[in-house]
This record gives structure tokens, sequence and C-alpha cells, in this order.
């Protein structure tokens, strides 16, 4: 992709941080295209005949990252579906990339990012609201277990990629914590700060 003409603008933070009610907002204010990693995962765990259902459905279940090439993959047939027939695209990527592997790759060879969003939260507010959300959620994951696997892969695996662009000064760090519409205020100042 041509990162004249295609904005990619990453959310991260933990799980449960509120990545995706985030996006949401975002993609009303913004026009951008919402690409959840993790949707475009259980949707292809989800379809018949993939040869990929299984393990994925293993390393989600576990808080594990799937193999970088499966996601990228996902993500770019996404990109492609989604971009203006003129090439353009405004793409908000949502829980991705959440490991340095991944995020070198993005970076060189798929298409080079503008800027970071970083939801910052502590662990006993996001495992309040997974374990509220899970009890409608039908996500494997948002149980006791699962939580505390995906909160020991966070710490030890996706913030050294928050911190990798952190040192490029190409990081919105943006306290989490407070309601949905605080959250999303914070956010917008701090894209305001990087010229968003
Ligand atoms: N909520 C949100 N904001 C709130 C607020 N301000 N006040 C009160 N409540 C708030 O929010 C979570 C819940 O909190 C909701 O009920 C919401 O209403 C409420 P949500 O916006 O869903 O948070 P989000 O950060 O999106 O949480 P999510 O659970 O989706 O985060 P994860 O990062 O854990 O999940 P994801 O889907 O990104 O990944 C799942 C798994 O997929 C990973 O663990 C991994 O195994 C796999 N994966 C990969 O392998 N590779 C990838 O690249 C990506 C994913
Ligand atoms: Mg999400």
């Amino acid at each position: 992709f041509d990162p004249e003409k295609v904005t990619v603008v990453y959310i991260l933070g933990g799980p449960g941080s509120g990545k995706g009610t985030q996006s949401a907002h975002l993609v009303q204010d913004y026009g951008f295209v919402h690409l959840s990693a993790g949707d475009l995962l259980r949707a292809e765990q989800d379809r018949s005949g993939s040869q990929y259902g299984q393990l994925i459905k293993d390393y989600i279940k576990n808080g594990q990252i799937v193999p970088l090439e499966v996601t990228v993959k996902l993500l770019e047939n996404a990109m492609h579906e989604k971009m203006s027939n003129d090439g353009t695209g405004r793409f908000l990527i949502d829980g991705f990339p959440r490991k340095m592997d991944q995020a070198a790759f993005f970076e060189s060879s798929v298409c080079h990012s503008r800027c970071t969003i970083f939801l910052d939260c502590p662990e006993d507010v996001m495992k309040e609201r997974l374990l509220n959300r899970g009890k409608t959620s039908g996500r494997t994951d948002d149980n006791e277990e699962s939580i505390k696997k995906r909160f020991r892969t966070f710490v030890e695996t996706s913030m050294p990629v928050v911190e990798y662009f952190e040192k490029q000064g190409r990081v919105v760090k943006v306290s989490a914590v407070g309601t949905e519409q605080e959250v999303y205020e914070h956010v917008v100042e701090g894209l305001a700060a990087q010229g968003i």
C-alpha cells in the first residue's frame, strides 16, 4: 500500500481497555474504516473450510498471539476490499500489531503507520469490564483463566510494541479510565496534537 494514499492508525491497549468502543466513535467522526484484528480472526475461525480455524481457536482461548502470517493476510485482504477504487483509504487497525515481529513486518512490507493511539488502563478496571461483558459476549476468552493469560501476553509481548513506537514519538497515550465520552475527548485531543 502506498503510504501517500493510505493512512493507517493503530489503536492499542490491554484487553478490555476500550479499543472497540473508542474505534466506533472514531469511525463516525473521522471516516476511518475500522479493522479489528481480533474480529477478523474470530470470523476466520468460524468460516467453514478455513484451514486455520482450530489453530485460531486454541490461540485465542489461551490469550496467545496467532502466527503473524495468518493475521497479516486477513488484514491485507480486508484493506484491499475496503479501499477506494483510486487506491486511497483511511484505516483504523484495532488490536494489531501486538508483537514486535508483527510490527516490523507490517511497517516494512505492508504499510507504514501514521501513529498509534494507546489506551492506558489498569488491570483491575479491564478485568471488571471483561467479566461484565463475558456475561453476554459469548467470547471464549472472557473468563477469569483466559483473562489472566491475556494480561500476561499484553505485558510481556505487546507493551514492547507500544514502547517501540513511543520512542519514535508516534504514540497518542490516553488514560482509558473514566466514561466512554471522557476517554473519547482525550483521544480527540491527542490526535489533534498529532495533526489528525
Ligand atoms: N467499556 C469500554 N469502554 C468503557 C468505559 N470507558 N467505561 C466503562 N465500560 C467501558 O470494551 C470492553 C468492555 O468494556 C465492553 O463491554 C465495553 O462496553 C466496556 P471493548 O471496547 O470491547 O475493549 P477492547 O479493548 O476492544 O477489548 P477486547 O476484549 O476486544 O481486547 P483484546 O485485545 O483482548 O481482544 P482482541 O479481539 O483484540 O484479541 C483477541 C485475541 O485475538 C487475542 O488475545 C489474541 O489471541 C488474538 N489476536 C492475535 O493473535 N493477533 C492479533 O493481531 C490480534 C488478536
Ligand atoms: Mg476489541
